[in-house]
């Protein structure tokens, strides 16, 4: 277990804009031998989410949430590093997209890494991608499942928008659907249809898992 004191250093990192700081934070405890994921869940992702609260409450403005962004994407590219690649990809593919009209990507990123250290392949859009594309793309690679990430609450009818115009082409049945990202919840995924629901990146493996029987 990471030593409390280092989790709350991690934490102000990135509630002071501490770039440096949160990379050898991030560092340091790899080197460790400590589970880098860990770090980011009980540090990292708690202080972002903060800076996002204080942004809410009209306490921090578009600035400093873009400066606190910078720092977590810092943090998050040392984490993701740091999670081996599983080199065979045996188990399925999954499509993942953050739906159009979102930028926020980070969190996706981070199920992305999760996802391939698991021995699943991924094809990953990016984000701020249209319904049409996240679809005919999928038809392209052959997924087996398609992933949404939605961090707006204006965003998140996308994922709805996508289980309709996949039973519109008469792909609903082709494809096990997956939706997350902070605004999304289980009883969110059950309303619009969607196969399941991850809440984080592990949750993400072990139901992107279940989906495909594994
Ligand atoms: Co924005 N933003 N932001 N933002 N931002 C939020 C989401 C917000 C809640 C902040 C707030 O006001 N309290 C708020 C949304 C309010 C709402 O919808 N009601 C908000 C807003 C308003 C905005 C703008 C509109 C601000 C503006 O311009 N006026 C704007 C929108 C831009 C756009 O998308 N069109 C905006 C912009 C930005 C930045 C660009 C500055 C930056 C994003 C940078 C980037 O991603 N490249 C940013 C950030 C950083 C945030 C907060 C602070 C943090 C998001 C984050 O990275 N979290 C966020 C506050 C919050 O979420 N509480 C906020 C850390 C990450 C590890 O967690 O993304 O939740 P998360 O991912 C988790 C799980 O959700 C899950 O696993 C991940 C790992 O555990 N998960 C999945 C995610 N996707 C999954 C997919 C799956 C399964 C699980 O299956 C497919």
């Amino acid at each position: 277990m990471i030593d409390n004191k280092i989790i709350e250093e991690a934490k102000q990192s990135i509630i002071s804009f501490n770039k440096d700081k949160a990379v050898e934070i991030a560092r340091r405890v790899i080197s460790e031998g400590h589970d880098p994921l860990e770090l980011m869940n009980n540090g990292f992702t708690p202080g972002i989410r903060e800076v996002g609260d204080l942004f809410g409450r009209g306490i921090l403005f578009i600035p400093e949430l873009m400066l606190a962004a910078k720092v977590m994407q810092a943090a998050t590219d040392v984490v993701n590093e740091a999670i081996p690649e599983q080199k065979e990809t045996k188990k399925g593919l999954i499509l993942i997209a953050t739906v159009q009209g979102d930028v926020h990507d980070i969190g996706k990123g981070i199920v992305v890494s999760l996802l391939r250290a698991n021995g699943i392949k991924v094809h990953d859009l990016g984000r701020d991608v249209a319904t049409d594309t996240i679809i005919e793309e999928a038809v392209k690679v052959n997924a087996d499942i398609i992933g949404t990430s939605a961090l707006l609450t204006t965003t998140m009818p996308k994922q709805k928008k996508l289980e309709e115009a996949l039973k519109k082409a008469g792909l609903r049945d082709r494809f096990k659907t997956i939706v997350g990202g902070a605004p999304v919840t289980e009883r969110w995924a059950t309303r619009i249809g969607a196969d399941a629901y991850g809440a984080d990146a592990q949750d993400a493996v072990d139901k992107v898992n279940e989906l495909l029987n594994l």
